[in-house]
């Protein structure tokens, strides 16, 4: 798929302030630090289109971009940031499940692990969360460049085994290296055209 725009529709934390309901849309779930703001600028191919920041920032906003003028990309806030204060990080759960549960328009959740890790019950709770509403979710373990191939491998199969999918369902991705890109893009142009909603 070719990304020809993007641009900044508007932030909101409740479905009253999200855009008009009106095209498809993918959203982008991760760990804070995971790397979720490298990897949307890098499919749109925009240094700076999403904020990255080696400290997590404390704001807990839903994003909206227009891609494309056809559909949009939303940039969930990250999860599981210890620095982030208690009042904020409890809103997280509602907020998404809000938005996961009232947006029809949800296509599909691209969701960001680092390919060092196994991933934990935040992780396992998203899952879940989005098998209950039936949203398609879209895996992809992202920073490869820090892996060497041998190591790729060997963490894609151990992920797989722990969401119990098939490890070609997990995209190996890097923002650095561009590993991954067009299989995510084409996994994204997938859900978009399809009829799941
Ligand atoms: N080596 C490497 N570093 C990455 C990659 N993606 C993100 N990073 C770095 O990880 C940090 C967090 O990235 P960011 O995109 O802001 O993460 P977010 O908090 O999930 O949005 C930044 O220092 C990025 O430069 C990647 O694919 N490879
Ligand atoms: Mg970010």
């Amino acid at each position: 798929m070719l990304i020809t725009s993007a641009e900044f529709v508007t932030s909101a934390t409740e479905p009253s302030h999200y855009p008009p309901a009106a095209l498809p849309e993918i959203a982008f779930a991760g760990r804070s630090n995971v790397g979720k703001s490298s990897l949307i600028n890098k499919l749109v191919n925009r240094k700076q289109l999403v904020k990255t920041s080696s400290t997590p920032g404390r704001t807990q906003l839903l994003n909206f971009f227009l891609i494309n003028k056809a559909f949009h990309f939303v940039d969930l806030p990250g999860y599981g940031y210890a620095k982030v204060p208690v009042p904020i990080r409890k809103k997280w759960g509602p907020m998404i499940e809000t938005y996961l549960s009232t947006r029809n328009t949800l296509k599909g959740v691209v969701l960001i692990i680092d390919i060092r890790r196994i991933p934990g019950s935040e992780e396992r709770n998203l899952i879940d969360w989005l098998n209950h509403f039936k949203i398609p979710m879209v895996p992809v373990l992202t920073k490869s460049d820090k892996l060497s191939k041998t190591n790729q491998i060997r963490q894609q199969a151990a992920i797989a085994k722990f969401f119990s999918i098939e490890k070609n369902d997990l995209t190996i991705f890097s923002a650095k290296s561009e590993q991954g890109r067009e299989a995510v893009l084409s996994r994204i142009e997938y859900l978009i055209n399809s009829n799941f909603i």
